[in-house]
């Protein structure tokens, strides 16, 4: 890897594409690179230190929040807040969204969305987790309270977008809409450098993700699109790999790399699936269009979606273009 460009230097540099920046939003990206490395230090220690296993609660979704859920979640609010950046920030592990209204965040413009501990049951068994975050502008008044319309927007409005994945290397990848860029954290010196410029799904894909054991539960045009990648056919590939690790930012970032399709569709027991729009869906869809991929609900582009509460969900298709394309018409012509 070439240790030329830190990610502090790159967020620097590209602060000039923004008209209207005044350096809030490098403050603020810089912010979530501190607490993500507060983070990857403690989920590297995680066994160490005790902190591993159930914390005993439930989050708002009724999900069993581990330990870790909740050191990620404090970590991340109280980064963000203590540095005046945010107005307001929403998180899966939060039933409301917080407002920030001391003095030093009235000027603030932003809004943060946060999955702070992604792929969580996947902590106690030392498989790869992330942390999702997306970035958007106020839409009331900057110097009065945050309101829920501020959270509630499109995708499409995101003003910058990424996740952190602590794997074998821990990696922050995001954009702000001019690409989609990876940094590498070197632990020895304590700084993420540029390892992955211009992130672009490859042409083609072979790989597929998605949770098999719910088939039986999946519409006709996903368990049909599901045989498809499975039947043998030279001239594209197939049968296609199929690679599931319960974590969305392991099995993105493989994705993105390799060229595949993530599918979380919905199912006779969860008619919207199960992964979230404001925490999840919309952050990686804007990623994988920046990337040259395609994100959907099966049949709507994700990043025009319009949400109506906090905590929705979406069923969720994203990859090389191409192969949702695929999952899409299986899905139009069988539902
Ligand atoms: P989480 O944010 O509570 O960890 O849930 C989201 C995760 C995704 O990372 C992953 O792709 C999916 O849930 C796995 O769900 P399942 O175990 O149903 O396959
Ligand atoms: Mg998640």
């Amino acid at each position: 890897m070439d240790r030329h460009i830190t990610l502090g230097e790159f967020i620097i540099e590209n602060q000039k594409d923004f008209p209207y920046a005044k350096g809030e939003l490098s403050a603020l990206l810089s912010s979530i690179r501190l607490a993500g490395k507060v983070v990857n230090q403690q989920i590297n220690k995680a066994g160490l230190a005790e902190i591993l296993g159930k914390a005993g609660k439930e989050n708002v979704q009724g999900e069993t929040q581990a330990k870790l859920d909740i050191m990620a979640n404090e970590v991340f609010i109280s980064t963000l807040k203590n540095r005046g950046e945010i107005c307001g920030l929403a998180s899966e592990e939060l039933e409301d969204f917080l407002a920030f209204d001391e003095d030093m965040h009235k000027d603030a413009k932003y809004v943060v969305l946060i999955d702070p501990l992604d792929g969580s049951s996947n902590i106690d068994v030392d498989i790869t987790v992330g942390t999702i975050f997306s970035i958007y502008r106020r839409k009331s008044e900057p110097g009065t309270k945050v309101t829920m319309e501020d959270f509630l927007q499109p995708g499409d409005k995101q003003i910058a977008a990424g996740y952190l994945i602590y794997g074998t290397s821990t990696i922050l990848v995001y954009t702000t809409g001019n690409g989609v860029n990876g940094f590498t954290f070197d632990p020895g010196i304590g700084s993420f450098f540029l390892s992955h410029p211009q992130m672009k799904f490859p042409e083609k894909g072979n790989i597929y993700s998605v949770n098999e054991g719910n088939y039986v539960h999946f519409p006709a045009g996903v368990k049909k699109y599901i045989k498809w990648v499975q039947q043998i056919d030279e001239n594209d590939g197939r049968p296609f790999t199929s690679r599931y690790t319960g974590s969305l930012v392991a099995d993105f970032h493989r994705n993105m790399l390799l060229g595949g399709i993530y599918l979380y569709p919905q199912g006779t027991t969860s008619p919207n699936g199960k992964l979230r729009l404001l925490y999840e869906c919309n952050p990686m869809a804007f990623l994988t269009e920046q990337a040259g991929g395609k994100a959907s609900d099966g049949f709507r582009r994700i990043l025009e979606l319009q949400p109506e509460e906090l905590h929705e969900r979406v069923p969720f298709f994203c990859g090389n273009k191409e192969m949702v394309e695929k999952a899409e018409d299986f899905l139009k012509t069988s539902g």
